[in-house]
């Protein structure tokens, strides 16, 4: 039998409805189970949406573009209106920048990435009890992207959990690794602080100086949502023909992103995939749908994907932050003249989203557009 008939017999023996009950349980029991040589039909792509391999598609051409990178410090610093600048620049042209020298410690962000894991490295047993499709629960452990939703399973596992207030919350999270709850307790909160200053640095970016509308802003926000995603994927034997998070959005304001050193990540930017290095300890900051909302459209929440590979598994870490979920976004008031700015966005809440993505498909930006006003 030559090789490709043989992956195609694996393949339609991977169809049973004992192998469709189990991909309930993950890529990682997946991979476990058994010596995976081929991926099962239901993680493989139209040929439209794999990651191709082609130049003229891929990163190729803009190999030396790197994401702006924002020095934390500097913007601290006397240097603050040149990096404010660089600031608003980043968040119009690409919506992501790489933030480094901030406050948080090495230590935090290395037990971080370690404890989430060790998560993933526990017997299936532990982390089915946290397996759960209720997108209410405050913590959920699931596989795919939306799980429930999607035709072609992503190869991917994931831990979500809310986090803010903690005391509400922690109570709720898994008490295994023994150590899991104060390394992420420490680190929800450092990064909470972080997004909080950087916050505060975007809208006078966007030149909301007003003292009165700024600091009832940041007055909500610090009363407001963040919800932690732990992502595991591993390792993939035909890379090519899947992907480990499909092309999307974000929904908050900011998510601050932390990746191991295992490359994956991809952003859209001038309708080319461009890889994102992996900077140790940095975060990698993106502009999220309800900022882009906020703006009134002047800052971009930019499509990004996840590319496995077939040799190394990948952990990242995404908090991702709004105002508390039962307020509503709208663009503010100073990036609104009916002129020549008018308002380009219906207002929104999270109750809203919620509903649009429980009764539709996850394609892309189609919440973001579903919000537009024509
Ligand atoms: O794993 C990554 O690098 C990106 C994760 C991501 O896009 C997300 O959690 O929404």
């Amino acid at each position: 039998m030559s090789p490709a008939m043989a992956l195609n017999e694996q393949r339609s023996k991977d169809d049973t409805a004992e192998e469709k009950s189990g991909y309930e349980k993950g890529v990682k029991h997946l991979c476990e189970k058994g010596h995976i040589r081929s991926v099962p039909k239901k993680y493989i792509l139209p040929v439209a949406d794999r990651p191709t391999k082609r130049v003229e598609d891929s990163n190729a051409l803009n190999q030396n573009l790197q994401l702006p990178i924002i020095d934390f410090a500097e913007l601290l610093g006397p240097n603050r209106p040149q990096v404010l600048q660089s600031l608003a620049n980043a968040c119009q042209q690409y919506g992501f920048f790489q933030l480094v020298n901030h406050c948080i410690s090495d230590d935090v962000i290395r037990s971080m990435i370690d404890v989430s894991g060790r998560f993933f490295d526990l017997p299936l047993e532990e982390r089915v009890k946290y397996m759960t499709t209720d997108m209410g629960a405050p913590v959920r452990c699931g596989t795919s992207f939306s799980q429930t939703k999607d035709k072609v399973l992503c190869w991917r596992d994931f831990l979500k959990f809310l986090c803010h207030p903690l005391p509400d919350f922690l109570p709720h999270w898994p008490v295994s690794p023994v150590d899991f709850r104060k390394v992420v307790g420490t680190y929800a909160e450092e990064t909470r602080h972080l997004f909080l200053a950087v916050m505060e640095a975007i809208l006078e970016s966007l030149g909301i100086m007003e003292k009165e509308e700024e600091e009832n802003v940041m007055k909500e926000f610090e009363k407001g949502s963040q919800m932690m995603v732990a992502n595991f994927y591993p390792p993939c034997p035909e890379p090519e023909l899947t992907l480990g998070m499909p092309p999307h959005s974000d929904y908050g304001f900011l998510t601050l992103l932390l990746q191991d050193e295992v490359e994956g990540l991809q952003v859209q930017y001038q309708d080319k995939w461009v890889t994102v290095q992996p900077i140790p300890n940095a975060f990698v900051v993106n502009v999220g749908d309800h900022l882009e909302i906020y703006s009134n459209g002047k800052y971009k929440s930019v499509l990004h994907r996840v590319m496995v590979n077939e040799v190394k598994s990948r952990v990242s870490v995404a908090s991702l932050h709004s105002l508390p979920f039962n307020c509503t976004v709208k663009p503010s008031p100073k990036l609104v003249d009916d002129e020549a700015n008018p308002k380009r966005y219906m207002d929104t809440d999270f109750a809203t989203f919620l509903a649009y993505v429980s009764s539709h498909e996850p394609n892309k930006k189609d919440f973001l557009e579903s919000r537009k006003l024509h």
